[in-house]
């Protein structure tokens, strides 16, 4: 779980789209788009065999990534705006 001010990168290999959702405030959505065409390519440097050539430019990848990083930033940045705790249910009180 990541505290206000912290980031996280994720990648994504496929095209799709993510719903996510902050864990103790279940009302706090995103949703991430992956766009993009072609499969995904071997990180280089992976150890991996390269079969294929890269089906998307690494500056079209690059476009990409920062898209998603910037939507998650976005994201994080609109938590932080909001109060960070849950309102307190009325409190009840007597006995029975
Ligand atoms: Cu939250």
């Amino acid at each position: 779980m990541l505290e206000a001010g912290q980031s996280v990168t994720v990648v994504f290999n496929n095209p799709g789209t993510f719903d996510y959702h902050c864990q103790p405030h279940p009302w706090m959505k995103a949703t991430i788009i992956v766009q993009g065409e072609g499969k995904a390519t071997p990180v280089a440097g992976a150890g991996l065999e390269e079969p294929d050539p890269p089906a998307i430019s690494p500056l079209k990848a690059t476009a990409f990534v920062g898209l998603i990083i910037a939507v998650v930033f976005g994201a994080g940045f609109a938590m932080r705006r909001r109060p960070h705790e849950e309102p307190l249910p009325p409190a009840e009180e007597g006995d029975d």
